[in-house]
């Protein structure tokens, strides 16, 4: 198959997703071509079949908002063109499938008829999704899609219940992780430049934004700690990253903190975690979770959104209600003072990530789910 593939590129889940889901199709022998306006993060520049397509947004003087949304509908109707594409996928229903649509129609105008994919990731949903200039266009990208998506149960639910899909049908189809590339033992010489010999490592992976609660991973460490000698490692950058900053030197556990910045060969971190820590408000699925597991690392999070999908409770991690920092802090404290139970939960977490998610089995639903759209007969 030829298929598109338009994501966001910078760090985030969706961009990892649709990126290593582009890899995967490549290596399969499938035609692909990633669209977005930079080379996302995990981008594998010289894998066979993969491609890489610049959206190119003018700066010209005149708009005070550049038209990315119209630049976008341009360049994937070139490459859809260009390279005959079956299928595009669009990951995010806004912008990305109202710019496929856009794309698709004009194609269509011009014989080629190309179906459309929308993967829904949950901040399409959740945030954009609920502003109310946003809502019908949402609506408007979810009817007009040839397939629709969810990576999670818990997601479909909300889609439905918020917005109304009409005819459409939405499948669950849940992310996926390389589980060669995310394994336990890799890179053990990473340890000794993350902590002290003697010092635990509790791991925190996100884009810092309010809905990670971040604040809330200092508190419940901070607490964690007191009895038991750990490093908290933090990596990434956001929005909320001073604040933690602020609350880690408030709590007198900053020089215990390290602060890491991004850091793209995340394979090589995780595994050196004894525990991973992800008290978000809402996660629709919760992929950096699902990578710690597969390093075999247990998982302290939330039980809301559809972590609880991925994370089994007391057996692959610990799930409590958000903002819970005292009980998040007594799992943490739990696994990293029981060795036998840190790793009985951490084999666990691994066999779950590679019975349930492991990227061999899940790419063949992806290449039937594409088959099944193309089968569809064509819009009028
Ligand atoms: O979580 C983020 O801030 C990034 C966001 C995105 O849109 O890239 O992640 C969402 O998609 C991921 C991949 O499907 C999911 O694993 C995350 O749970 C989801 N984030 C939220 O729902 C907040």
């Amino acid at each position: 198959m030829k298929i598109g593939i338009v994501c966001y590129p910078t760090h985030g889940g969706s961009g990892v997703v649709a990126t290593e889901l582009g890899s995967a199709l490549a290596q399969n022998g499938h035609d692909v071509h990633i669209i977005s306006y930079a080379i996302p993060f995990r981008f594998d520049s010289f894998r066979k079949n993969l491609r890489y397509h610049e959206v190119e947004v003018s700066a010209y003087p005149l708009f005070r908002y550049p038209p990315y949304d119209l630049a976008l509908a341009g360049t994937i109707m070139e490459v859809a063109q260009q390279y005959g594409l079956d299928i595009l996928h669009a990951h995010y229903a806004i912008p990305h499938a109202i710019s496929g649509h856009l794309a698709r129609e004009m194609l269509n105008g011009g014989g080629k008829n190309v179906k459309l994919v929308t993967t829904l990731h949950g901040t399409d949903i959740t945030i954009i999704g609920q502003q109310r200039i946003f809502q019908r266009i949402t609506r408007f990208g979810i009817r007009q899609s040839d397939g629709v998506t969810s990576v999670s149960a818990e997601l479909k639910q909300r889609v439905i219940e918020t917005i109304d899909c009409g005819a459409q049908d939405i499948e669950v189809i849940p992310n996926f992780v390389d589980a060669d590339r995310f394994k336990p033992g890799c890179c053990p010489n990473k340890r000794a430049q993350l902590a002290g010999e003697d010092e635990k490592i509790v791991m925190h992976v996100s884009n810092f934004r309010e809905v990670k609660r971040p604040r809330d991973v200092v508190k419940a460490f901070a607490d964690a700690s007191k009895t038991v000698k750990a490093r908290l490692v933090l990596i990434g950058d956001g929005p909320e990253l001073p604040a933690c900053k602020d609350l880690a030197r408030e709590l007198g556990v900053f020089d215990r903190c390290t602060f890491a910045g991004t850091y793209d060969a995340i394979w090589e971190l995780l595994p050196q975690a004894d525990v991973f820590f992800l008290p978000s408000e809402y996660e629709s699925f919760g992929l950096s979770a699902l990578e710690a597991m597969a390093c075999g690392v247990p998982v302290v999070g939330t039980n809301t959104g559809g972590t609880p999908e991925v994370v089994e409770q007391d057996v692959s991690g610990f799930l409590h209600d958000p903002g819970d920092t005292v009980a998040m802090a007594e799992s943490i404290r739990g696994l990293l003072a029981d060795q036998a139970l840190a790793q009985r939960m951490g084999a666990a977490a691994r066999e779950r990530a590679v019975s349930a998610f492991r990227r061999d089995a899940l790419l063949p639903v992806w290449e039937q789910y594409y088959e099944k759209v193309l089968a569809l007969p064509d819009r009028p």
